[in-house]
């Protein structure tokens, strides 16, 4: 696959030169690249897949930050403006301006967009986490809601994480308020409602830590291929990756897209990022860039894994400096919006 590529851009180079044409040389500096240069999202594009970058509401305020996503991009995420405390803030009733404002912004700028997502343990409005819920009062609440929010953004997302981060490091099935109260039949009837909903989008688990093969990935191994096998309609596996430089690269990440494919599903790289320890340095940068580009390889070898999205792009917004204090730098752009090695990188290995 790999060897194949080289051989197809060294062919079309050379193609060009025999043609007098001039090559366009490939090293940018900063946000000024060449107008005729292919964008991310257009270099995915020539190889069937998406390139995509995840946005939040309040970042599409910052009018630089959301005009460049827009040209760079094919594809994005809301970050938060379809879950399930922002679509359903009381019992039954649905507040679609977040998503709304997003799946708007994607249309203008001509990016697809993923659904994030319908049930999560995180994100869950009070009503729904102090209640105390029969099992059928629980399965009645989210049949319902995973019937408005699809329903309402049929034709608007390509795909849903229906079900995010529903296992344990150990591969055991994580006790949130759903598999507390149903059991883990409420998986498949997620699937079930919200293909019933739109039977045309493409239904994804999604969680982090599921790069590799280990335990957590072998569980959803083993999950998906029941599901499969009981004709639940599932068509991806969402790999987030989720990466730090000081955890080492994912084991084997290629042979555990490749093992999924073979289930029958997509996958999808859909919350990628790649944090350091700060300060950043030119050794942790490079690292960084080189394990962008493996990512990015290891999703061009397999056919079925099917696009790739960054959780934000620039560092200038980033959820990771909240959450892991004294870590950051984890985007291929910086604050100032210009391209680090990162970008290189994967524009590299797109190539
Ligand atoms: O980027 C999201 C951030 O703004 C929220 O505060 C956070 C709440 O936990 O969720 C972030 O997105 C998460 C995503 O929905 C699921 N995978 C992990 C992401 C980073 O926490």
């Amino acid at each position: 696959m790999r060897s194949t590529r080289v051989r197809t851009a060294t062919l079309a180079a050379a193609a060009a030169l025999l043609a007098g044409l001039a090559v366009a040389p490939t090293a940018h500096a900063g946000t000024h690249r060449h107008t005729a240069d292919p964008t991310l999202g257009q270099l995915a594009e020539r190889t069937g897949r998406y390139f995509g970058a995840a946005v939040d509401n309040p970042e599409l305020a910052d009018t630089p930050y959301a005009d460049l996503l827009g040209k760079e991009f094919d594809a994005t995420t809301p970050g938060n403006g379809m879950k399930w405390y922002a679509t359903e803030p009381q019992r039954g009733v649905f507040d679609f301006t977040a998503g709304d404002e997003i799946v708007n912004y994607a249309k203008a700028k001509g990016l697809k967009v993923r659904g994030h997502n319908l049930l999560w343990h995180q994100q869950l409005p009070d009503w729904l986490t102090s209640g105390t819920w029969t099992k059928d009062e629980l399965r009645s609440i989210l049949k319902n809601h995973i019937t408005h929010v699809v329903k309402h953004y049929k034709g608007k997302v390509f795909a849903w994480d229906v079900a995010n981060e529903i296992m344990n490091e150990d591969g055991t099935y994580r006790e949130n308020i759903f598999y507390r109260t149903i059991g883990p039949s409420y998986i498949a009837d997620a699937l079930r409602w919200a293909h019933a909903a739109d039977p045309k989008v493409k239904l994804y688990l999604n969680d982090y830590n599921v790069e590799a093969v280990g335990p957590k990935s072998d569980a959803y191994y083993t999950l998906i291929k029941r599901l499969k096998a009981d004709h639940v309609p599932i068509d991806g596996f969402g790999m987030q990756a989720h990466l730090a430089l000081q955890y080492g690269f994912p084991d084997r990440m290629e042979q555990n897209i490749q093992r999924f494919a073979e289930l029958g599903v997509d996958v999808a790289i859909t919350e990628l990022d790649i944090r350091m320890i700060l300060p950043s340095d030119a050794a942790k940068l490079a690292q960084q860039a080189d394990w962008y580009s493996k990512v990015t390889d290891a999703c061009l070898a397999v056919k079925r894994c099917v696009g790739i999205t960054l959780w934000g792009y620039s560092d200038r917004h980033s959820w990771i400096p909240a959450v892991f204090p004294g870590e950051g730098a984890a985007l291929p752009w910086d604050e100032n919006l210009a391209h680090k090695p990162a970008y290189d990188a994967i524009r590299e290995a797109l190539r």
